[in-house]
Formats: C-alpha cells, structure tokens, sequence
C-alpha cells in the first residue's frame, strides 16, 4: 500500500485560499545568508593549505573529503494541498514552518532539532473538511525532499535505532534507508486528538514520510499513557536516528553501503 504513493502523478494546482502561496524561491530566499540549499553552493572541497597534505589519504574524514551539499528542495501541488519542504541534511536545526496545523509543526521542530536537519516548510491545504491531507502531504513532499538530498546514498550509516523518553513514554524508532518502503507502526494513542489534532494522522505521516523516502521505519511503544508524550517521544526518537542514519561514515564513504550495490527505488525494490 505504501509503494502505491510512489506512482503519485501531480494533478493541476487549485487555488486553496486568498492567501498567495509564494514560489520556494521567494521563500529560501529570505534565507540566503544561512540556508546553504537556498544558493545551491556545494560544501568547500578539501583545504589545499600544507595541513591538509599532511593527512595521509589513506585515512578519509568526512571532513577533508568532498561532497556536495545534502540538501534539496520540493514543491507539490494537488487539487487538495501546496506544499513546499527544503531540508538541509547536515544542518544545525535551523526550522521554519508552517504548515496550518500547529502540533505538526511542534513535531516537526523536534524533527529539525533533535535530528540537526534545517528544516524550511510552507503548507496550505482544504483545512475546511479536516487536516488530513495537508498532513500527508507534508509528510510526502518531506519524504521526497530527504530521497532527492541523499541521492544514490553513498557513504551514509543506512541505519539508525534510537529510544526516547518522555516522561512516562518510551518510544522505540528503528529505520534503515533500504529503498524499500515499510511502515511497522505500533503506537497506541489512548485519545483521539491532541489539541485539535487527530491522532490517527501520526500514523499517516510516517507512513507518508517513509513511503517517499523509501525508508524501512518501524515505531514501537515501550511505555506510555499520555498522548502528547507518546506523539512526541516518537518524534524524538524518529530524529535522533534518522540522524544516526543519514550521517556519513568515514570508512565507506565512497561506495553506497549494500551488497547488492543500490538503494534507489529501480534496484531496490526489485529484491
Ligand atoms: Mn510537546
């Protein structure tokens, strides 16, 4: 069901309100003196100073070792939503975002902050029937925008584990960027919202997030019983190790860490 959003082909933009949903350029723009996606300028190579030379090249660092920038930016229209996502891999936990559903975007803070991603995301969606789309379209056009700024994979950890507290909750997030979508999702949230939020779109989002991502993601509840802690130590948990996952590992940096030699969709998905 999963692999289905995959095969998403756009439909025509509908004007959703009177708001005027500015082009992502205009909005990194506001950003250009700290956003590196927004001026598309790729990480510095490495320092040509005598320092350098004398690192032996037998031991590659993440630090002296070309790339370009991990970022990307996505715009996706539909009849239902406008949404725009620009994520910096490597970044520092800058976030802004608004997406018209305010405890969406108190998790995607925690995304941004605890996984150091910069996160720059604008939403508008048919708010009137319910927030339902706008919320799986975040988590969409976020999936696609983390596919596009990690490319072909190369050098990265591929996996990551991480178990966060919150209070009395303990979520368990477990995820592997294997290019084979899969959603295991075991919270069980004792309300129905959170605030205004329905709490039947957590499921949703990672759902929307890993299908796009074309990430193997599974959640699991150790302990809980208040909703909001349960949502948002998932959250935690989900960014600490999607850091663990996206970060580079110096001792593979130049191949794309798989037997068979690929982790894109057209391999992939194929085994
Ligand atoms: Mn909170």
């Amino acid at each position: 069901m999963v692999r289905s959003l995959l095969t998403f082909v756009p439909k025509p933009p509908l004007l959703l309100s009177n708001k005027p949903i500015l082009p992502l350029t205009a909005l990194v723009c506001r950003h250009r003196s700290t956003w590196r996606c927004a001026t598309n300028s790729p990480a510095p190579g490495p320092p040509s100073t005598p320092l350098a030379s004398t690192k032996s090249a037998s031991t590659p660092s993440v630090h002296n070792h070309y790339r370009p920038a991990r970022c990307a930016s996505i715009s996706r229209q539909t009849r239902e939503t406008s949404v725009s996502v620009t994520v910096d891999l490597d970044g520092t936990g800058q976030c802004d975002v608004q997406t018209g559903i305010p405890f969406l975007d108190h998790m995607l803070h925690q995304l941004s902050s605890h996984g150091l991603l910069d996160l720059h995301i604008r939403a508008d969606g048919d708010y009137w029937i319910d927030d339902h789309h706008t919320n799986e379209d975040v988590g969409i056009t976020l999936g696609m925008a983390i596919a596009k700024a990690l490319g072909d994979k190369k050098g990265i950890r591929r996996f990551g584990h991480f178990v966060a507290p919150l209070d009395e909750s303990l979520i368990e997030v477990v995820l592997d960027f294997s290019g084979r979508p899969h959603v295991e999702y075991g919270l069980q949230i004792p309300t129905e919202k959170v605030g205004k939020y329905d709490t039947q779109l957590v499921r949703e989002f990672y759902m929307a997030v890993a299908g796009n991502a074309q990430m193997t993601l599974h959640v699991n509840q150790r302990a809980g019983l208040n909703s909001h802690h349960i949502i948002e130590a998932s959250f935690k948990a989900f960014a600490r190790a999607m850091r663990m996952a996206v970060e580079l590992d110096p001792r593979r940096l130049d191949s794309i860490p798989s037997s068979k030699g690929a982790l894109t969709d057209d391999v992939a998905l194929q085994n």
